[in-house]
């Protein structure tokens, strides 16, 4: 028997077809101009030998082994729901009874899947909120310096996160188009929430043909798609800024700053070009002095500059340039040249982050809230910026600077995860497992065998959405998508929010954790409440069951252009911004207020500890590129047929520049040892001209594969980037993940390297 059923993913809307209680096929939601190819690697994830069949303990920690015992060597033990619930419940009460709420880690960060009741990590967040707290984790990986800077200088995160100047704005108004890091395709494939149509493609394609001219500044020419026709300006990784204050250099040496929009609408020009013509440090920011930073030609950076003066200009970063040492920088650079271009506000002009980064920016839509979940309130006040989890961990008692506040760490006994994986996102895993192996005792749901599943002491299992009901939606997509239960539970699986009510109940807080409602009762209010939300807008959407029944709800998109700031370069008295000036802070008072060394009151060139420039270079000569997958999200689906086939010699695949091999004696196709003082990892080498000597990139989402399972200074078999990256915060201001600041060397792997088994259930597991 074959059914038909409405679903959704963080990559993409779909029809579930199922055979005999098997899904065996994600079909394109019909409505969708370039669904991608993600969908075809969902029954493999769902059916796969991946997928963790019944709750499980570490045979450690069943002994008694907590504190400082090493974790993801020991087998799994197999036992009964009701068991292990009891032994959470209890454990969970115990610790926060005796070390208080502060002590249990609940952050859980991660995108875990897209229908917004089931989201694993607000139902833990209720769980753990309402049974008396926890600590918690604020911004994010995805743009975690840009969104702790955005605020104090253009007063929103609305021009990273947010409804940005549309593509028919750009397509209608803009000449020039400035990207850095380029629009990669790839990125588009997702939406957090789920996304009903990836509008991207046709939307740029469109501006192309009207005659856009792009310009990718990436280390990859691979950011841009062949239909944009892109210059391609191979920058060095993690020399954005240094370009950036070249080109204002060369506005203001020109005098063709805007200085009408400088007096009107923008405040602190005037000590920023004072640093930039050298009246601070006596350094000028000439094109031939970020030259020799960027190796992008003096007469290139010149060009560039005067051209953006000359013509309607978009300027876009991606979110990957601020995920790197001094990651503000960049970005804080370009808001300052782009307020010297004076075209913020301008139908096509001005800036906006993401345009490449992620399904929806720019696509035109109204701006209306999205279906949400039940959240709650965290009564407990810990908490930590998301990617200084390790230094969490390692430093307890001690203070943690963050955007002009002290954050006393606490003493973490436990860890909870629900959803995310901290194994896949953050930095430099072997130091990440040594602070993890401090806890006492680690708890994760998840639907399957990932490293995070592999690293904890009590697994439960999960279900994956095509095993219930749900509503996908997401502030980008102009689609709300039902999501019908397509087939029974996996094995023993069970959903996140029954796992946590029986918790709840427990600690006698089941009702207040339900509200009473059961899963068709929280949609039905969740959508309510969201066609409540609509109407106020003047928004008309069907009542729950026509919803229900369509499979889904589409938002007439709007019929003019939206451009962004459009009412504050209007009238900037009127409209001000939200910050301290009502203004561009091009100079921030508050920012300089901080006393951070590293964050002056405005943009500035600072020189990583890792990148080609700095003295490691020498030992470690290659930049490591660590960007997001063509052909998963992070780690999930990573044991699907899109990502198997990607993969070189079953390793992740790494790509590098002819030069780079041949001086290595490396050939395409090889499996190679890459390599720095934080550990190694096996990969398979593209020998490609796509990427600028120097530099080498690889996706992330590969999962770790230790040599040694539970060692925290094995080589990876299978290529995780994260074995390498560097764990520090971005600066003291943003405290983001500065992954994309790397240095490794590659050799040739000796010998045969071993297989790669993590796709499949660990020792004592079936
Ligand atoms: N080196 C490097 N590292 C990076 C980045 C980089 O550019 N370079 N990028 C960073 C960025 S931007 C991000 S956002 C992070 C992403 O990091 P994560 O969001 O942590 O990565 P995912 O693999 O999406 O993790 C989600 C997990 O939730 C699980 N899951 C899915 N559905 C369910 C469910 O219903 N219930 C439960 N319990 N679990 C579920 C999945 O199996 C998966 O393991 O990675 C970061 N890490
Ligand atoms: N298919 C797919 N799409 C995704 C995701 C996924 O996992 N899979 N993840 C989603 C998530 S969570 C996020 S946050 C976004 C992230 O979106 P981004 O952070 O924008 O994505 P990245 O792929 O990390 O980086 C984009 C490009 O920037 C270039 N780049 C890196 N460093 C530098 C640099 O220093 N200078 C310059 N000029 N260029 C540089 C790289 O070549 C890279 O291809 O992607 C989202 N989209
Ligand atoms: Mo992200």
């Amino acid at each position: 028997m074959t059914e038909i059923k409405p679903h959704s993913a963080h990559w993409g809307a779909f029809d579930a077809i199922v055979e005999n209680g098997r899904f065996v096929e994600a079909r394109p939601f019909a409505r969708d101009p370039f669904p991608g190819s993600l969908l075809s690697s969902m029954p493999d994830a769902v059916h796969g030998k991946a997928r963790i069949d019944r709750p499980y303990i570490r045979a450690g920690w069943l002994r008694g082994e907590r504190r400082g015992s090493a974790r993801g060597g020991d087998d799994f033990v197999p036992v009964g729901w009701d068991e292990v619930l009891r032994i959470v419940a209890e454990e969970t009460g115990r610790i926060r009874a005796e070390h208080g709420a502060p002590s249990i880690l609940g952050g859980s960060y991660g995108w875990s899947s897209a229908g917004r009741y089931h989201h694993a990590r607000t139902q833990l967040h209720r769980y753990l909120g309402l049974g008396g707290g926890f600590t918690s984790q604020v911004t994010n990986y995805s743009y975690g310096a840009g969104m702790t800077l955005m605020p104090h200088i253009l007063g929103t995160n609305e021009v990273v996160q947010g409804r940005v100047t549309d593509w028919g704005s750009i397509r209608r108004n803009t000449k020039l188009m400035l990207c850095l890091g380029g629009l990669p395709l790839k990125n588009g494939l997702v939406t957090a929430g789920g996304g009903g149509a990836h509008e991207y493609v046709p939307l740029m394609k469109q501006a192309a043909e009207a005659g856009v001219r792009f310009v990718n500044i990436s280390p990859f020419r691979g950011d841009a798609a062949d239909f944009l026709g892109a210059e391609w300006v191979p920058i060095r990784p993690n020399t954005d800024a240094a370009l950036i204050l070249a080109m204002a250099h060369v506005l203001i040496a020109a005098g063709r700053e805007d200085t009408d929009f400088l007096t009107r609408c923008a405040t602190g020009f005037d000590r920023f070009r004072a640093y930039v013509m050298g009246e601070v440090d006596g350094v000028a920011k000439t094109p031939d002095w970020a030259a020799a930073i960027t190796e992008v030609p003096a007469e290139t950076i010149r060009r560039l500059a005067l051209e953006a003066a000359g013509a309607p200009t978009m300027l876009t970063a991606t979110w990957s340039i601020q995920r790197a040492e001094h990651g503000e920088q960049p970005w804080w650079a370009l808001v300052a040249f782009a307020a010297m271009l004076g075209g913020i506000g301008r139908p096509g002009q001005g800036i906006a982050f993401g345009y490449g980064s992620i399904n929806g920016m720019g696509t035109p839509r109204q701006e209306l809230p999205s279906v949400s979940g039940p959240g709650v309130r965290n009564p407990c006040g810990a908490y930590i910026p998301v990617a200084r989890v390790t230094e969490l961990l390692e430093r307890p008692g001690e203070i943690l600077q963050y955007n002009g506040r002290d954050l006393l760490l606490p003493d973490i006994r436990m860890i909870w995860w629900a959803g995310g994986n901290p194994f896949h996102h953050h930095q430099d895993l072997g130091r990440l497992l040594r602070g993890w192996n401090r806890a006492e005792t680690v708890v994760v749901a998840e639907p399957w065998w990932t490293s995070v599943a592999r690293h904890a002491d009590i697994v439960l299992p999960a279900t994956t959405t095509l095993e219930r009901n749900d509503i996908a939606s997401s502030s980008r997509d102009r689609f709300v998508r039902a999501m019908h239960q397509a087939i029974a539970p996996v094995a023993q699986a069970r959903n996140d929010v029954d796992i946590f009510a029986d918790l709840a109940e427990a600690a006698g807080f089941r009702d207040s954790f339900t509200e009473q409602r059961d899963e068709s009762a929280w949609l039905q209010h969740m959508y309510g409440r969201w066609r409540q939300a609509c109407a106020k807008q003047g928004v008309v959407v069907p009542d729950f069951e026509t919803f229900w029944e369509t499979g889904h709800v589409e938002i007439p998109a709007p019929e003019t252009d939206f451009v962004q700031f459009a009412d504050f370069a209007a009238d900037p008295e009127a409209n001000p911004l939200n910050t301290p000036s009502g203004k561009v802070e091009i100079f921030s008072e508050t920012i300089a207020s901080f006393g951070y060394a590293e964050t002056p009151g405005h943009p500035v060139w600072h020189e990583p500890t890792e990148y080609l420039g700095s003295k490691l270079a020498a030992k470690y000569p290659l930049h490591m590129l660590s960007f997001q997958p063509a052909t998963r999200l992070h780690g999930q689906l990573d044991s699907g047929r899109v990502a198997a086939a990607d993969k070189i010699q079953g390793r992740e695949r790494l790509r590098m520049n002819p030069a780079d091999a041949a001086a290595r004696g490396l050939v395409d196709g090889q499996v190679v040892r890459v390599f720095n003082d934080r550990g190694a990892v096996a990969a398979g080498v593209e020998v490609t001209e796509a990427i600028r000597p120097g530099v080498v990139a690889m996706a992330t989402g590969a999962w770790w594969n230790p040599e040694r399972p539970g060692a925290t200074d094995s080589a990876c078999l299978h290529g995780n980037a994260n074995v390498l990256t560097q764990d520090v915060g971005t600066s003291r201001l943003g405290q983001g993940s500065a992954a994309q600041s790397c240095l490794v060397e590659i050799e040739g792997w000796v010998g045969e390297a071993g297989a790669v088994t993590v796709h499949g259930p660990p020792k004592g597991a079936s």
